[in-house]
């Protein structure tokens, strides 16, 4: 099941170091069912095919939209501790920015966010005053445990290994990886989407969901919306090779 990856007379192929492997998995939105499901087919590849560095990179978004934002916080901030690599997505970031200004109420609501609220038992009305908003806000900070606040705090942006950058947005085409803007590399779609020129390496990431992995010479997007479609990704690299799980 191996792909190798496409190559061009002038690209060549991009590569992990020896001996390492990558599981990355795409945007998960509340659907800890299926998060479960790939841990455990993770757990059994490893198991089966054996190598000296595996690491687990979840690309962002594990909240809003889908019923259990609340489990797959709690499921992910336990791997963590196993040295699963979790990047930060947009929609973590608008939790965050909740917490500490309670009147982007709307347009998180408008991102799934009324489901991630339910998960932690809060279930506002949709219109809010401000001082309404405030008294979620509250609530919310009191609901959240220690270790989720934790684990969405320390959340990284990015993560690079051999030829790949992984992200869960993507990048902003122009400027080196190393001086990328937090708001792009959480938000950025189309002039990324849309660039096919190099960025320096190959830009892993989800934030546009697919109906299928796309894999491109300059990024390769896994997110295929598990949320809606119950199809969560899982890519597994390994030399000059992909593979889907
Ligand atoms: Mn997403």
């Amino acid at each position: 099941m191996w792909r190798r990856f496409r190559k061009s007379a002038e690209v060549k192929s991009p590569k992990l170091p020896a001996g390492s492997r990558v599981y990355a998995i795409g945007d998960v939105h509340g659907r800890v069912d299926l998060l479960q499901e790939t841990f455990a087919k993770i757990d059994s590849h490893r198991d089966a095919y054996p190598i000296a560095n595996a690491l687990e990179i979840m690309l962002g978004d594990y909240i809003d939209r889908g019923p259990s934002s609340f489990d797959v916080i709690e499921l992910l901030s336990g791997r963590v501790r196993g040295g699963t690599i979790c990047l930060k997505g947009n929609h973590e970031s608008f939790l965050l920015e909740f917490l500490k200004d309670p009147t982007i109420f709307n347009p998180w609501r408008r991102c799934g966010g009324l489901e991630t609220l339910a998960s932690y038992g809060l279930e506002p009305s949709v219109d809010l005053s401000p001082e309404d908003q405030e008294s979620l806000a509250a609530a919310l900070a009191e609901r959240l445990p220690a270790h989720h606040h934790n684990f969405l705090v320390a959340l990284p942006l990015s993560f690079t290994l051999g030829d790949y950058f992984f992200v869960h947005a993507g990048v902003r085409p122009g400027v080196a990886l190393s001086n990328q803007r937090a708001e792009d590399l959480l938000w950025i779609r189309e002039e990324f989407l849309r660039y096919e020129g190099s960025f320096g390496k190959v830009v892993v990431h989800g934030h546009t969901p697919v109906s299928e992995p796309e894999i491109r010479n300059n990024r390769i997007n896994i997110d295929t919306g598990a949320y809606a479609s119950g199809n969560l990704t899982c890519a597994v690299f390994e030399d000059d090779q992909i593979q889907f799980l």
